[in-house]
């Protein structure tokens, strides 16, 4: 489930209020006043929030983290992985919990484990922490966010969208763009099943 933003609950309060409201019949009077009403109350839920919350703390675990140097690792078919960095300019620790992207059925947030030529990666338990004031990064080799069944090949030079989830709800979008990490590995069949032919258009 993901957070609700402010925007809609204000909108819900709107409804909640309008639907109290006596039944208008006929005519556009009887909306007027019900609209004011709910103008009101929606002022002041915002000014209650105003008063709970500290004015240093942000909002939500998505406003204090900002995304650089993000790529993807090219990949014809099954799974890739997307690295970048996580820095979180905020007071407390946030944490990526849950990663999509329209470029695979699914995605994980995997470690590596083990040492020189007996690594393995699995699924990071508790997801990805980025401490308060301090920076995260994905790079080959350690944590990653994991492709899982791509649904078409990634290939280089193309940009692909990735939302992080934060463990507060929150989420941020960013696109990634997709590099030849491996080296010449070059693919012309068309949908990643390399028993096709190429079309010649
Ligand atoms: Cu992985």
């Amino acid at each position: 489930m993901s957070r609700i933003p402010r925007v809609s609950r204000e909108r819900m309060s709107f409804a909640r209020t309008i639907g109290t409201a006596p039944r208008a019949r006929s005519g556009n009077g009887v909306r007027q006043p019900a609209f004011a009403l709910a103008a009101g109350a929606a002022a002041i839920s915002f000014a209650l929030a105003g008063c709970s919350s500290g004015a240093a703390t942000p909002a939500a675990d998505s406003d204090s983290v900002t995304v650089s140097n993000q790529w993807i690792k090219a990949a014809d078919n099954g799974m890739s992985a997307a690295f970048a960095e996580f820095a979180n300019s905020g007071d407390r620790e946030v944490r990526i919990v849950d990663a999509t992207s329209p470029a695979s059925a699914r995605m994980e947030i995997h470690e590596v484990v083990g040492s020189n030529g007996a690594t393995t990666m699995r699924p990071k338990a508790g997801g990805l922490v980025i401490p308060a004031h301090a920076t995260a990064a994905l790079a080959p080799g350690g944590d990653h966010l994991m492709f899982i069944d791509l649904k078409a090949p990634l290939r280089t030079g193309a940009q692909t969208p990735i939302t992080v989830k934060f463990a507060d709800g929150s989420s941020t979008i960013f696109t990634a763009q997709v590099r030849d990490f491996a080296g010449n590995q070059e693919n012309y069949s068309p949908s990643g099943d390399t028993a096709a032919p190429a079309h010649g258009g």
